[in-house]
């Protein structure tokens, strides 16, 4: 099966699983390992920031990086299509208790002015603003890279007002090979960045967010606080250290699969898309015949022995990654072209339900 539902379905290489084997351990709760600590100091070094905590999510990564900035009652405000906003199960509410403002972000950008109208002032009624996140790429807009100039003017607002500035750069190397800049020149705007390896770096476990000496001293207190100190993490690190070194390397290659997919598909009938959008390796699809919807759609998909999630009735989202080969992107193409212009059976649709896609 070609799997497009997410590139967090991406398996190690072997590289990474005889790192693992081999992968030097001690008791990281006590700062005893030494493989998680060459894999925090090379994050910090990539990301240009002082200090990584190594977590096992990207969910933990914002959760921790939100409550180390934060006290409760603050304000935070966050795309309203933002991974932190929409899928992390509200945890900055239950945990922190954080009060988010959303702003709308369904191009993926977010404006200085936005952001300029959302932070309060003072006044006995309203909680403080402490934190602003932005997501980079943005995977509910498609995959569409935030540019350093649009980023440094949302950070040259929040800072006029005193507001943090945390990046959800789950996606953050896709973003860096797409305007060809190093890592660390997409994160300096911000006080904190999440980065993930267990994505289209192909790691099997693993997030780590970056920041000030401080401000990690205080996400590693939260990351015990919520159960995720991990002893002999060492295994896991080993493969995170080849996702940094390496596999950021290749993403241009899932760039390269997404955009001749896209070139493949955009012109049948039945289906919109914009392909100046599909910048990274994300492809969101809007269906327009009722008869060929997201659930139908993913039941012909998977009789022509492709995974793809719908997003709903009328969108899917397809997510390529180190394990679609060109030769996969072709066939792809082919089985879109089959059901939208051929004269194709179609299998029964499974009910739609929510999906986090
Ligand atoms: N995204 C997953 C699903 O949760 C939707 C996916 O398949 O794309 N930030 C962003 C922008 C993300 O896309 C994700 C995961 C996370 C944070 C959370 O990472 P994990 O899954 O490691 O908790």
């Amino acid at each position: 099966m070609i799997d497009l539902r997410s590139d967090t379905v991406t398996k190690p290489t072997d590289e990474m699983r005889a790192a693992m084997a081999a992968a030097e351990v001690g008791d990281d709760v006590l700062g005893e390992d030494p493989t998680v600590n060459r894999l925090e100091e090379l994050a910090a070094d990539i990301t240009g920031k002082e200090a990584a905590v190594f977590v096992a999510s990207g969910t933990m990564a914002n959760l921790c990086s939100l409550l180390s900035h934060t006290e409760r009652g603050d304000e935070v405000v966050v795309g309203h299509g933002s991974h932190i906003f929409v899928n992390e199960v509200a945890s900055a509410a239950v945990v922190g208790g954080l009060q988010f403002q959303p702003v709308d972000d369904d191009s993926g950008h977010i404006t200085p002015d936005q952001v300029e109208e959302a932070i309060r002032g003072q006044n006995i009624h309203w909680p403080r603003t402490r934190l602003v996140c932005l997501e980079n790429t943005h995977n509910k807009a498609g995959g569409v890279v935030l540019s350093v100039q649009e980023m440094e003017a949302v950070a040259q607002v929040a800072r006029a007002h005193g507001v943090l500035l945390h990046l959800d750069g789950a996606r953050l190397f896709n973003a860096a090979t797409y305007l060809n800049l190093p890592a660390a020149r997409l994160a300096a705007p911000f006080d904190s960045v999440y980065i993930c390896l267990s994505k289209g770096l192909g790691a099997p476990v693993g997030s780590l967010t970056c920041g000030s000496r401080a401000f990690i001293e205080r996400a590693r207190k939260y990351r015990k606080m919520l159960g995720g100190g991990m002893r002999q993490a060492g295994i896991i690190a080993a493969a995170g250290i080849i996702a940094l070194e390496k596999m950021t390397k290749r993403l241009a290659d899932d760039h390269a699969t997404a955009r001749h997919i896209a070139q493949g598909i955009h012109d049948l009938p039945g289906i919109s898309l914009d392909v100046s959008r599909v910048q990274t390796n994300i492809l969101r699809l809007g269906f327009t015949r009722p008869e060929l919807g997201g659930p139908q759609v993913s039941a012909a998909l998977r009789e022509r022995g492709i995974l793809a999630s719908p997003g709903g009735p009328t969108a899917m989202r397809l997510v390529t990654h180190h394990h679609v080969t060109m030769a996969d992107a072709d066939a792809i193409v082919a089985a879109f072209r089959d059901i939208f212009t051929g004269d194709v059976r179609q299998p029964a649709a499974s009910a739609a339900s929510g999906t986090p896609y």
